[in-house]
């Protein structure tokens, strides 16, 4: 029997503003931590019934991200630890967005279009970042789990991609690892330490200098730290912004870094020496370096998903596999990589619109699917075939040595990855394990190809959605007459490419532009922003 005298009563210690509207964006709900307060509550509530119609254990992640410190955000975790489906969404929205007065009947709504039964009691796991506002936050969410006699378990400060991995962990009797996070550190440890075992410790530690991480003053530099035990020393690194004295995400942090295409405040840069930096909820990565003359160099996802599927499809070689293997990109990937993986490499590509979920769905139609947002968001996912073929063949007693050897690495790639979504920590290490196992510096990896200059650009416009895009957001099908226009301004310069797109997260119009100099880009990106007004 359910209570909803109990939601009733609780979710009047979580008002809604009157009148306040939000939407369940291309991330969750995002805004101001201050009018946060009702929606996570009704999160805490739709985790719980999402659970009940998967009967498995759904996750609330409590964070903001890249965004600033006054932020703060909600994104509920599905079984399998991928992004909620879509369809619930919209629940979210409405549950949000009901006035106090309606909750009760909106919730009921759900219950019966879902046909939800309400008999067994579901599990929630909840997770935040280290802004100030989230324990509140969090603690609504359990508020609004308990207000319907659920259950959760709380595991406080956690990075986005733990919470997914736990999240799957709990809902595969622990085929995937241990739903703990000292579970999350041995299975990737493991997997890091194993693959570094192949190379000589010595020229480990000599080749590369320590790896510089800044951890942008968030989560992601806490957990290192917990994690620093687990790695038996095949690691060396140095954290910056740990979060002891600077404030979240600013002036460092990958999103900054990509977007103003320089090192962060608060890292010391040695010429030649590699530097990464993960975002607030150490859900992204780039890494970067500045050469002898001071210039900085960025290697973003597009740089990041070519040195992994190339490492990949070497290994798939070596050990005599025949798996499909696909690089997921958007629309913001850089021209020369998608030539360099098509042509060079000859992987598949496909192209999607933007937002994790769309590029996780599309790398799950493959054998083996390689998915990166050039702002540094991604993983790779495997099929279960793939998984149980590679296992297998790692396991074959008859096969010669250097067989044995990549499909035992590629076997150590599968558990070193968080397959549930785009991780800073897990990437890194793969990205620190191929680079070692290659010997590779930073950048032999850089002159894998040459980006070609773009620019980014963000216009203030009356109605966003007045635009809408077609061919995954490559193309505008109105306003009437824009993409001709467009068409026109891109035809004036040469290796030229431009798209405008209305951002899922702000309300601003994205612009992108490539062309062959970086004054190129900048022109064409400012003539297509004039275009879009
Ligand atoms: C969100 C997305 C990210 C995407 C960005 C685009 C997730 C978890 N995050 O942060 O993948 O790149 O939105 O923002 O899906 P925009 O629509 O404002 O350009
Ligand atoms: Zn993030």
């Amino acid at each position: 029997m359910v209570h909803f005298e109990g939601v009733s009563l609780k979710s009047l210690l979580h008002p809604k503003p009157a009148g306040l509207v939000l939407q369940y964006g291309t991330a969750g709900f995002r805004t101001t931590a201050r009018h946060l307060d009702h929606v996570m509550f009704r999160m805490g509530l739709l985790a719980a019934l999402r659970a009940k119609k998967t009967m498995s254990t759904i996750g609330v992640m409590v964070t903001a991200s890249h965004n600033p410190e006054e932020d703060n955000g909600v994104k509920l975790i599905d079984p399998m630890g991928e992004m909620v489906a879509v369809a619930w969404e919209s629940y979210a929205t409405q549950l949000t967005n009901a006035e106090q007065d309606a909750l009760l009947t909106t919730l009921k709504d759900i219950i019966k279009q879902e046909a939800i039964s309400m008999d067994k009691k579901a599990m929630v796991f909840v997770g935040r970042d280290t802004r100030l506002s989230s324990e509140d936050l969090s603690q609504a969410v359990l508020d609004g789990v308990s207000s319907l006699g659920d259950h959760s378990h709380d595991f406080g400060l956690v990075t986005t991609p733990q919470l997914h991995y736990l999240v799957r962990c709990q809902n595969t009797n622990g085929s995937y690892g241990n739903a703990s996070l000292e579970g999350y550190y041995q299975k990737l440890s493991q997997a890091f330490v194993q693959i570094t075992s192949k190379v000589n410790a010595v020229k480990l530690t000599t080749d590369q200098s320590p790896l510089r991480i800044d951890g942008a003053n968030g989560i992601g530099a806490l957990k290192m730290r917990e994690m620093e035990p687990f790695l038996q020393q095949r690691l060396s690194f140095n954290l910056y912004n740990d979060g002891t004295s600077g404030r979240l995400n600013h002036l460092c942090g990958a999103d900054y870094v990509k977007v103003q295409q320089r090192s962060p405040q608060g890292v010391e840069m040695v010429a030649g020496e590699r530097c990464c930096s993960f975002d607030g909820d150490a859900d992204r990565i780039v890494y970067y370096y500045h050469n002898p003359q001071g210039h900085f160099h960025l290697l973003d996802g597009d740089k990041i998903a070519t040195l992994i599927s190339t490492f990949i499809k070497e290994l798939l070689t070596q050990a005599g596999l025949n798996l499909q293997l696909a690089v997921v990109q958007t629309a913001y990937a850089n021209g020369s990589s998608t030539h360099f993986l098509q042509n060079n490499m000859k992987v598949i590509v496909e192209c999607v619109k933007t937002g994790v979920k769309h590029l996780h769905h599309a790398a799950q139609k493959f054998d083996i699917g390689v998915y990166f947002e050039a702002n540094g968001h991604g993983t790779v996912v495997f099929s279960d075939s793939a998984e149980e073929q590679i296992k297998g063949l790692a396991a074959d007693p008859s096969l010669t040595e250097d067989r044995k050897s990549a499909a035992q690495m590629l076997e150590d790639t599968v558990n070193l990855v968080n397959q549930t979504v785009g991780d800073a920590i897990s990437d890194m290490l793969l990205i620190e394990a191929v680079l070692a196992v290659r010997g590779l510096s930073v950048q032999q990896w850089d002159k894998i190809y040459t980006d070609l200059p773009n620019r980014q650009l963000k216009v203030k416009v009356a109605d966003r959605r007045a635009i809408d895009t077609t061919d995954a957001e490559r193309r505008a099908t109105s306003p009437a007459g824009l993409q001709e226009a467009i068409d026109g301004i891109v035809g004036k310069y040469s290796l030229s490419r431009s798209f405008v797109r209305p951002s899922g997260t702000e309300d601003v119009v994205r612009v992108y532009a490539e062309a062959d100099t970086q004054a190129n880009a900048d022109c064409l990106a400012y003539e297509v922003s004039l275009a879009v007004y």
